[in-house]
């Protein structure tokens, strides 16, 4: 009997669909812009694992602090025996986590790539081989089937990635999430905090250029998915503090009046000389609008944590 299972809730073709749909309405409407979730091709994860490692990306080492400091404090509120991590990536920080927990019984780890669920599965399986691990290969926004494992459940969604999400799909999100846990379950909520602009700009346009690179990596994908021909030197990288919906905006700014060819959709794209195409937003809390959003889904706020210099929170709320 094989401890792991791999799951694939996503059509093959899913993405390929998905890709064309996002770009033929992005790139169309006015101002242009693309959802974030494709910039994760290999490269592009790989770009992002970089980006955690650059001086001013505080949010993933603000966040391992909050899970290293209080991993035994989370576990004994949750009381897990499966804890269910979506969007896990590598699930490198969840470690610690798993690792307070005695009494756990499953891991169900849900992304939308698959290397990274089988890389996190073998070195966990490594550590822990009485563990349960059935991965999920899936997009978490799109309403979840979950394998039947013990309660109480713990479901985990880290990184400050709900900052990704627009308001009303950010409340939509919670609402499903809710929909999983029973009586008795929670969920451990990862937010990036409201500072200073200078902090959140320069996070989000390092020195380095990684996040650039990360940033024009998506015309990349779809240079290759779709047969575009976006020349990346034709574009500037930009992050933007935006305060009245408290968010960063990533965005390409056109250098020169371009058009851009996208071979697989039969489409002509003109792009003024300065015109923008927003990326990512990454939206920043308050404590206040963390436990606003969790009570509108119907979920009761009961912990909060903060790394010690509070630029990152950790939420945990119940059913
Ligand atoms: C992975 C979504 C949490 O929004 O900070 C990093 C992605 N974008 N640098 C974030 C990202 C630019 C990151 N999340």
């Amino acid at each position: 009997m094989s401890p792991f299972l791999l799951t694939r809730t996503l059509p093959e073709d899913a993405t390929g669909a998905a890709l064309r749909a996002d770009v033929l309405t992005g790139l169309t409407r006015h101002p242009k812009s693309l959802p974030p979730k494709w910039f994760y091709d290999a490269r592009g994860s790989e770009l992002f694992e970089e980006i955690t490692r650059l001086p001013e990306y505080y949010p993933t080492r603000a966040e391992r602090e909050i899970l290293e400091s209080r991993a035994a404090e989370i576990a004994a509120a949750s009381g897990a025996r499966t804890v269910i991590e979506l969007g896990s990536g590598s699930s490198e920080k969840t470690r610690h986590l798993l690792d307070a927990l005695p009494e756990l019984h499953s891991y169900v780890p849900v992304d939308v790539s698959e290397s990274a669920l089988t890389g996190a599965a073998e070195s966990l399986l490594a550590e822990r081989p009485g563990l349960s691990v059935h991965a999920l290969i899936a997009d978490f926004t799109g309403g979840l089937a979950l394998p039947g494992t013990p309660g109480p459940r713990l479901v985990v969604f880290l990184g400050g990635t709900i900052g990704n999400l627009l308001p009303e799909e950010r409340a939509a999100f919670l609402r499903s999430v809710r929909a999983l846990l029973s009586p008795g379950d929670a969920l451990l909520l990862g937010t990036d905090l409201v500072k200073d602009e200078d902090t959140l700009v320069a996070a989000y346009d390092d020195a380095a250029g990684v996040t650039a690179a990360f940033n024009k990596n998506v015309l990349s994908v779809v240079n290759r998915e779709l047969g575009a021909d976006f020349a990346l030197g034709d574009f500037d990288h930009r992050a933007v503090w935006n305060p009245e919906d408290r968010w960063i905006e990533m965005r390409l700014r056109a250098r020169r009046a371009l058009t851009v060819k996208i071979r697989e959709l039969d489409l002509v794209v003109p792009f003024e000389a300065g015109e923008e195409l927003r990326t990512e937003v990454s939206a920043k809390f308050r404590r206040e609008d963390v436990r606003a959003e969790l009570e509108a889904a119907g979920m009761r706020p009961a912990q909060w944590w903060t790394d010690a210099a509070s630029r990152f929170a950790l939420s945990l709320a119940t059913a």
